[in-house]
């Protein structure tokens, strides 16, 4: 077999130093003020090497194939790989047109122009393997303590099924269908068809947004909330309550940020962290504690009050009549008057008005400009107020949501062009609007958990329920039950899904105790990641560039098809290839979850592709031919699209041209708001609830924390509060700062982490304020510790101003490295310092976490310095 990475090493025209060279300049490009010195890019000067490194003439003669890039991350752009003798030798990315603003590129960021050094990395998994000690059986002889420590064995694939498919059957016989626990991919819908498993849930990235949403009446998603981008450039002032696209929306979302500011929109953001997306535009900053927006938003609708008569900023009649609760004369019948929201405000009957001043000393935020925000929310601005889910990925935010939208509708920022109010993030950031394109289903059946628990444990308490035996069951992420306590004995975990869990869920110290406990740990995986390293028994996986090919969509105006760029490497195989097999050793019918093989699911994708034409009818994307039915040997009938199946292969892009006043401009709400009677929101009332029982009744009925039916403040677990010992005396407690984790250019969650390249020009430090970092003592580039009260983990602090005071930001997604002397991470995994703590609707809370800081005196390895995992058993 060919060794990849050396063939790649030597014919990619550009060398490491040239790549980070290169990154480095692109991310200058973007910081057009402020600085992260020592912690962006690292600065690399040319070598003669570099300048060397043109491409010889006979590399460029291999062939263009659209390549995957395929992680969670906030973009989906167009990736093409040069194939040369079955080995990819460049990559690019879309000159399918010329690029414009109103009809932009899908370009691919830093991370995907790097994919081949992920795809072809020395440390992809080649054989099933399995850890030493563990043996079948259960109990003593999984020797479960060693997991994470222990060394690994080659085995073969049958041996593989054997194990897991004689301790599935053997657990199942034993503790029954509720000892096995799986993540919900392919070997789960064998698991359903064989009596059931125990699933999970969580709100992940839209934390507050799940659940709250569509019970209040505001957009969960962010297609539907906010205007079309092209809408966008007619808003005067942009507030962007946290949101980032700069780094976590790679491909256009930080472009169309830009084109606002050329149409002449000035910028405010408000964020503990003076980002890269706002010296874009160059946003004047005010900076605001983590997990405090609630308290800020209610100090500007006092402010709005306050402010009211004298300038006019409230709109009452949007108020009046497109709402419910805002004050007692709209209230819903049968609920309490003095429940009201504006009464909730102006502290009418709990004493306490929510002035300026007093959401002040919770958010850091003055009260001059708390009214200076409360001004430029007015009704008279075009305004567009954006946020992403970060700031719902808190604690006590279950009413976060809700009070946005109270927001936007004191304000009347709905349905109107340059007006609006609501979420911006992802791959459809500055961008809303209902999909113009897609891809068709796959055809295959959905298989039901008889168990009726794929759903079953909440992430907040997965670890804990795994470890401890008992949970609350609650429904589910959208369909609420009243929380009933549960028994569990969990004996299988089986990681067979695209999720990095055990290092993405929170609470990784009570997850690596959980996983110790059970007797079989089971992942399919790419790398020696965080699942792999606590596994028993691991499988390889082949990457998407092995895959027959498949469809991949961020915005609402592309969609991508990629193609096969090698051949399967190793002893690789799928994720269906595999479940199909177990299924196959438990008796199973395989038929039954796999009616037919993978290129009819593929051919069935084309088949169902759909394209929006100007007046707004959906029709088939792709022309059908005979011929192409014959070639592809599936089942369908010829069809009439706008592309040919061969030219959509070939482009691996169609991307509807844009221009201003064209037929796919959207305004958010704009039905709703002309005529509410006739075009009712899904909430209860049809209106937008500023008070919605139904909210408080049903995750109140779960029992993790209560709620009011209004918006009100509540302090989070492990929020600012908690990092005092005497809140109002201003004396600072055990653990005084406050951390969260940014979504960080290194990484698309966890993937990524692994290449070279990319830990070259990304270091992953922690940042910390300035001006704290210099009264610890701390430079730049010191190791430092954090403590947290769940764990500890080392890194270099990176001090700069672009952090406010007393808050710290832990990139997210480091593969965890315990150093099992001491008990201490040293890859900085965020969630080592995570708790698993359980609030409101089951918030997976990871931005709501407190922490000490401290020079260690041991210097930390820079990460790319350190050896990659691979086991012996993988040579
Ligand atoms: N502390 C903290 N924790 C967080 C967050 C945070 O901000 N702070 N953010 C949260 C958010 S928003 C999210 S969305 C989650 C993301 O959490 P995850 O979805 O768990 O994270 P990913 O890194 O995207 O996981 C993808 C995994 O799938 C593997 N993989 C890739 N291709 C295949 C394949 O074909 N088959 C199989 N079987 N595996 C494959 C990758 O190698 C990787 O291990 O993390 C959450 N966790
Ligand atoms: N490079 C990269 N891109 C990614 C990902 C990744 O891991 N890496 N993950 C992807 C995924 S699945 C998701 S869910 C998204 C997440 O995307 P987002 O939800 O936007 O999360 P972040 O980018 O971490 O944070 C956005 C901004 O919010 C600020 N912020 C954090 N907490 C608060 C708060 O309490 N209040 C206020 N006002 N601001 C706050 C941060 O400082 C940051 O400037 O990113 C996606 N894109
Ligand atoms: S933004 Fe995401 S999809 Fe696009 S190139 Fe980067 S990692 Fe790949
Ligand atoms: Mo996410």
């Amino acid at each position: 077999m060919a060794d990849y990475k050396d063939e790649v090493r030597q014919s990619s025209g550009m060398s490491r130093r040239g790549f980070v060279k290169a990154s480095a300049t692109a991310a200058a490009a973007l910081a057009v003020s402020g600085s992260l010195a020592g912690c962006g890019p690292n600065k690399v000067q040319p070598t003669e090497e570099d300048q060397q490194a043109a491409p010889a003439a006979d590399i460029i003669s291999g062939t263009w194939v659209t390549a995957a890039c395929w992680h969670n991350c906030g973009g989906r752009c167009l990736n093409k790989a040069l194939v040369k003798d079955g080995v990819v030798v460049r990559q690019k990315t879309d000159d399918t047109h010329e690029d414009s603003p109103d009809y932009p590129q899908q370009r691919a960021c830093v991370r995907g122009r790097a994919q081949r050094n992920h795809v072809f990395s020395a440390d992809r998994l080649k054989y099933p393997m399995k850890r030493t000690s563990w043996q079948p059986g259960g109990g003593d002889n999984s020797k479960g303590e060693l997991r994470g420590k222990d060394e690994w064995e080659r085995i073969s694939w049958d041996e593989a099924y054997t194990y897991i498919t004689d301790e599935i059957k053997r657990i199942k016989e034993t503790y029954g269908n509720r000892a096995l626990f799986a993540d919900g991919g392919e070997v789960s819908k064998f698991l359903s068809l064989y009596g059931g498993y125990i699933g999970h849930w969580g709100t992940t990235s839209r934390g507050a947004w799940t659940y709250t949403p569509d019970v209040v009446g505001i957009a969960p998603q962010t297609n539907e909330g906010i205007n079309d981008r092209l809408d966008m450039r007619n808003s005067e002032v942009v507030i962007m309550f946290g949101t980032n696209p700069a780094w976590s929306s790679a491909g256009n979302p930080a472009y169309h940020l830009l084109q606002m500011k050329k149409a002449g929109a000035k910028f405010v953001a408000v964020d503990p962290f003076y980002n890269d997306s706002y010296s874009l535009v160059d946003a004047e900053w005010i900076p605001c504690r983590p997990s405090t927006d609630m308290a800020l938003f209610l100090g500007i609708a006092n402010a709005m009050l306050e402010m009211d008569a004298e300038k006019g900023l409230i709109d009452w009649d949007y108020l009046n009549t497109h709402t419910i609760g805002f004050d007692a004369d709209h209230m819903p019948e049968g609920e309490d008057p003095n429940g009201n929201f504006k009464d909730y405000v102006l502290g009418t009957f709990d004493g306490t008005p929510k002035t300026p001043e007093w959401a002040s000393r919770i958010c850091g935020v003055s009260p001059e400009n708390i009214r200076y925000l409360a001004e430029l929310m007015g009704k008279d601005n075009k305004a567009a107020i954006l946020m992403a889910w970060a700031s719902a990925r808190t604690h006590n935010a279950d009413c976060l949501p809700q009070l946005v939208m109270t927001m936007g509708a004191m304000g009347g920022h709905y349905g109107k062009s340059g007006h609006m109010c609501g979420l911006s993030c992802h791959s459809r950031s500055f961008s809303g609007g209902g999909y113009l394109i897609g891809s068709g289903a796959d055809g295959l059946p959905s298989v039901k958990n008889p168990l009726g628990d794929s759903e079953g444990i909440n992430d907040t308490e997965l670890w804990k329920a795994i470890a401890e035996g008992s949970y609350t069951y609650a429904g589910g992420s959208t369909k609420k039950v009243a929380g009933e306590p549960r028994e569990v004995d969990i004996k299988l975990i089986y990681h067979d899904s695209m999720n990095a869990k055990l290092q993405t869920i929170e609470g990784q110290a009570k997850g690596i105790e959980a996983h110790r406990k059970v007797d079989l740990v089971v992942t399919h995986s790419l790398f020696m990641t965080t699942n792999a390293q606590y596994s028993d028994i691991v499988l390889p996986i082949e990457s998407y560039w092995e895959k027959e090919g498949g469809f991949l969509q961020g915005n609402r105006e592309a969609l991508i098809y990629h193609s096969k760029v090698v051949d399967r490497m190793y002893e690789c195989l799928s994720d269906e290839e595999i479940a199909a097999e177990i299924g196959k050793r438990l008796g199973l019918n395989v038929e039954e979850v796999y009616p037919f093989g993978v290129k009819q699911q593929l051919f069935n994708q084309f088949v169902g592709a759909y394209i929006v034409d100007e007046t707004g009818e959906k029709k088939p994307l792709v022309t059908i031919t005979a011929d192409d039915i014959a070639e592809w040997e599936c089942e369908g009938e010829p069809q009439e699209g706008v592309v040919s199946m061969k030219e959509l292969i070939e482009q691996g892009l169609y991307q509807i041209p844009r221009k201003p006043g064209d037929a796919y401009g959207y305004i958010a709400y704009e039905k709703f708001v002309k005529d509410p009677e006739a075009n009712p929101l899904k909430t209860a009332s049809g209106k937008q609830e500023i008070y919605s029982a139904t909210l408080r009744d049903t995750i109140n009925a779960i029992g993790y924390s209560t709620i009011e039916a209004i918006p009100t403040y509540i302090p989070p677990q492990e929020g600012v509060e908690a990092t005092y010992s005497d809140f109002e005396a201003g004396t600072k407690g055990e653990y005084p700062y406050q951390l969260y984790n940014p979504h960080y250019l290194r990484r698309s969650h966890t993937v990524f982490d692994n290449v070279q390249w990319l830990r070259e020009t990304w270091p992953n430090p922690v940042f910390i304020n300035a001006d704290d970092a210099k009264e610890k003592g701390i430079k730049e580039g010191d190791t430092v510790l954090l403590t947290s009260p769940h764990g500890k983990v080392l890194r270099v602090a990176c001090p700069t101003e672009r952090f406010m005071p007393g808050v710290i930001g832990l990139p997210h997604g480091a593969w965890v490295d315990v150093d099992e002397k001491t008990g201490i991470d040293h890859a900085g995994s965020d969630n080592m310092l995570t708790g698993q703590i359980q609030s409101g609707q089951g918030v997976s809370g990871w931005n709501t976490c407190m922490c000490t800081i401290e020079k260690y005196q041991e210097a930390l390895t820079p990460d790319v310095e350190l050896p990659m995992r691979v086991p012996e058993a993988q040579m």
